[in-house]
């Protein structure tokens, strides 16, 4: 099964999980789009939900679906949460960020009762660090806020657009992506380096969540992982 045909397999999958009266948490990415295109087919046969997103991306082709949206400023919990990974180790720690939109994910995978994480095998890793990580930072001060990070021994650079300036988040913030010399051995050590430092808004590694995991592979089947 080639990767798009897998990716909305997997998000047809994931949508089987939502049930009436529920406030969906969507994530962003190339896997939740096939995810919110489900969930769009069966919000017009009936299903009621409420979403709310983690980008403008999805959040507008949800309200282009027509999924009923919930004001963000007006929730406090979410029942799921959708998304999916750039890296996902066998603890269920993972990278998150390459698609701009990871201090929104990680608030919302917050406030979750469950995130359900959709990924094609190709995610899965023994150990985080594979690919760079995505840290959130802020724009005023950012050259010494990336200082401050290369102090602390990590080495990477700021995400930019074509023409060069640098890729803003939702937020107006911007991306550092960190690449790493080793494996990581030790990710929350590596999350609490990078967060205290004051210009760091977020860190693309997510741990400690209640996650339940599909994994698509490449014949066509989808493992679940609680
Ligand atoms: O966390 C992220 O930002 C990633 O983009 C993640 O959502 C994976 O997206 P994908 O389904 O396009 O690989």
């Amino acid at each position: 099964m080639d990767v798009e045909q897998l990716k909305k397999k997997i998000g047809e999958r994931a949508a089987g999980w939502i049930e009436n009266g529920m406030l969906v948490g969507l994530g962003t990415g190339s896997t939740v789009f096939y995810f919110i295109e489900e969930l769009t087919y069966r919000c017009q046969r009936g299903l009621s939900i409420k979403i709310v997103s983690s980008s403008n991306r999805s959040f507008e082709q949800a309200k282009k679906g027509g999924i009923p949206l919930a004001n963000m400023d007006e929730i406090t919990h979410i029942d799921v949460t959708v998304d999916g990974a750039d890296e996902i180790d066998g603890q269920k720690r993972m990278i998150k960020g390459r698609g701009g939109a990871l201090l929104r994910e990680k608030i919302l995978a917050a406030i979750s009762q469950r995130m359900l994480v959709i990924v094609d095998d190709s995610k899965l890793v023994k150990k985080l660090g594979k690919q760079p990580l995505p840290v959130e930072i802020l724009p005023f001060g950012y050259l010494a806020t990336v200082h401050e990070i290369q102090l602390r021994g990590y080495r990477g650079k700021i995400r930019t657009l074509e023409d060069g300036q640098p890729y803003q988040t939702d937020n107006g913030n911007y991306i550092y992506d960190i690449s790493f010399q080793n494996l990581r051995e030790d990710p929350k050590g590596d999350h609490e380096r990078l967060i205290c430092i004051p210009g760091v808004l977020e860190t693309g590694l997510f741990f400690d969540l209640p996650v339940s995991v599909l994994v698509g592979e490449s014949n066509g089947r989808i493992q679940q992982l609680d």
